[in-house]
């Protein structure tokens, strides 16, 4: 049935577009789609946001939380979580009363295209590059926060390439357009990567500094951790990523810390710890949309506070 979803299932991308385009006329009260972007290879950036009476002006005034998915081509579970979320939030009116939630859940979405099509472990985007399998920057690590730093690689080979400068690539144009534009009433930022079960904070690019708020980060960290372990019977590590995994500069949340200066920013290391890792059973999609949802309930709590 083209423009269903289904979580039964790893979507393939032109699904997840029609099934994107179609949420409008199916929830023409609750949900708007825009176009953040266009990808190297011309495909459409969507965002999508969803809120209680969208097209009333006091969204204006609401508080935001902003999502994506798919930044990394080979982490499927990641554009399925954010979809996911989608679909709770439009079956829990209470999660959208007095939030606006804005979600892009393919950010490179040619990636994930060549992730099915050619090579299952795909990661970066599909800029040119000198070769075929030199192609392709690591979208996150081409965020302007610390650009360059450790952890991201100038070698176009890589797979941590960093791009020739910070925000080179339309995916993450698309990203930082979308926060800027809502900044100021942004409560909170999550990037949906996988795998290995961890909340990650800023700093992503150095365990030599901590951020002003880094208490309330791992306080909010640790209070969807606790709610996913209560839940879900699933640990999920809270820290830095330069404390808990390795350290890295050009993350996206980094940037929208240090530069958008949204409060609370998180990279979420969705399931497995590595028995599936990237190839992550289909029976453990629904699931792992659950410890995710579990813990946007606790951020939603979270910025009513803020
Ligand atoms: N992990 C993240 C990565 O981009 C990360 C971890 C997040 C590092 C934020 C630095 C900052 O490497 C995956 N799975 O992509
Ligand atoms: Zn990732």
């Amino acid at each position: 049935l083209r423009g269903a979803v289904t979580f039964n299932r790893y979507m393939t991308y032109d699904e997840i577009e029609a099934y994107v385009v179609k949420l409008p006329q199916q929830h023409p009260t609750k949900v708007k789609v825009e176009m953040a972007g266009k990808s190297v290879e011309g495909r459409t950036i969507h965002l999508i946001t969803v809120t209680d009476d969208v097209a009333n002006k006091d969204i204006l005034r609401k508080p935001s939380i902003f999502i994506d998915g798919g930044m990394h081509a080979r982490e499927w579970v990641s554009p399925s979580t954010a979809l996911g979320i989608v679909d709770n939030l439009l079956k829990t009116p209470d999660m959208t009363r007095n939030i606006e939630w804005r979600i892009i859940p393919v950010v490179n979405p040619d990636g994930y295209v060549m992730s099915w099509d050619k090579d299952r472990l795909w990661r970066k985007n599909k800029a040119k590059g000198r070769s075929i399998r030199c192609s392709g920057v690591d979208l996150n690590r081409n965020f302007g926060y610390e650009w360059g730093g450790t952890g991201s690689s100038s070698s176009q080979c890589s797979v941590v390439y960093r791009g020739p400068n910070a925000f080179s690539e339309p995916e993450t144009q698309a990203v930082r357009d979308a926060v800027l534009r809502e900044a100021d009433r942004t409560k909170a930022y999550i990037t949906f990567h996988s795998y290995g079960q961890m909340i990650l904070h800023p700093w992503g690019y150095t365990s030599k500094a901590t951020p002003a708020n880094n208490m309330e980060l791992k306080r909010v960290g640790n209070a969807m951790a606790t709610a996913i372990q209560k839940q879900q019977r699933k640990r999920y590590d809270v820290g830095s990523a330069a404390e808990v995994l390795y350290a890295a500069a050009g993350g996206s949340d980094d940037w929208a810390a240090g530069v958008a200066k949204i409060p609370l920013s998180y990279t979420i290391e969705l399931r497995d710890t590595g028995s599936g890792g990237f190839l992550l059973p289909t029976s453990q999609i629904t699931p792992t949309i659950t410890d995710a949802w579990v813990a946007m309930n606790t951020l939603a709590k979270e910025v009513m506070k803020v």
